[in-house]
């Protein structure tokens, strides 16, 4: 006997929601998302106000929406706001930290932090009225409680992280993205598996009043720094115009 032909998982749909716009305004909007973006700096000052948790939650769905890897999502953010739990974050991040800039990190790498003027103290992880914590999932879990393997995690998360920035930004709100190094401390204070990578710890608030920030953090790479303009193969690369 023949098997009945399996249903296609492949469900096509019109694209929604698409808007092309006249190439003037495109221009206009490309400009505009620039500037604005632009304007986003790396707070380390928080002021101790809170922050409605429906604009954090707005923002969240914004990084929800992220490309992945086969669309599986493979991310968890884990929003801390509760003080005792910040208290803990911040002991177990600076405990680690001390250790990184007493010597851990190579001279190299603490050379490249100079300019930041980081060190081991971290009062931001109290001061700010959110945390995330961004997890990677290697694996979910399928209705039938077999593993699923993800694919292009760190890649997906990334893009996701870029996402919730973006947001936050656009919502009016200061961030960090904090590494503490290693963060593995992260799974326990946030209840998460250990099948679940820490990735990194996003401090989320108003810029406390004065906060000031490093000029280094400003200076952004030219164009012709990041990016080439390919003509031809075989041909010179031209120079962007
Ligand atoms: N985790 C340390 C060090 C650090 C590393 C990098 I790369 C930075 O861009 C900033 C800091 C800290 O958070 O201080």
């Amino acid at each position: 006997m023949s098997q009945p032909p399996e249903s296609d998982p492949c469900v096509l749909e019109p694209l929604p929601d698409y808007r092309e716009y006249p190439a003037e305004e495109m221009r206009e909007r490309a400009r505009w998302f620039y500037r604005d973006v632009a304007r986003r700096r790396t707070v380390r000052e928080f002021d101790r106000r809170p922050v409605p948790r429906e604009v954090i939650e707005q923002c969240l769905l914004a990084a929800g929406t992220a490309p992945s890897g086969a669309n599986q999502q493979p991310w968890h953010f884990a929003v801390v706001t509760d003080p005792v739990r910040k208290k803990k974050i911040r002991e177990a991040a600076e405990e680690e930290e001390r250790e990184f800039y007493a010597g851990r990190a190579p001279q190299e790498w603490r050379d490249a932090l100079a300019p930041l003027g980081t060190d081991e103290n971290k009062p931001f992880l109290e001061d700010a009225p959110v945390l995330i914590a961004i997890f990677a999932q290697a694996h979910g879990v399928r209705p039938d409680g077999e593993r699923l393997k993800h694919y292009y995690v760190h890649e997906s998360v990334g893009i996701a992280t870029g996402f919730l920035l973006v947001a936050l930004h656009h919502a009016g709100l200061a961030t960090l993205t904090h590494t503490p190094n290693p963060m593995g401390f992260l799974n326990e204070c946030c209840g998460r598996p250990s099948s679940e990578k820490p990735m990194i710890l996003l401090v989320v608030g108003y810029p406390a009043p004065g906060c000031r920030v490093p000029v280094h953090g400003g200076i952004k790479k030219p164009l012709e720094g990041i990016s080439s303009w390919l003509g031809p193969e075989g041909g010179r690369t031209e120079p962007t115009p």
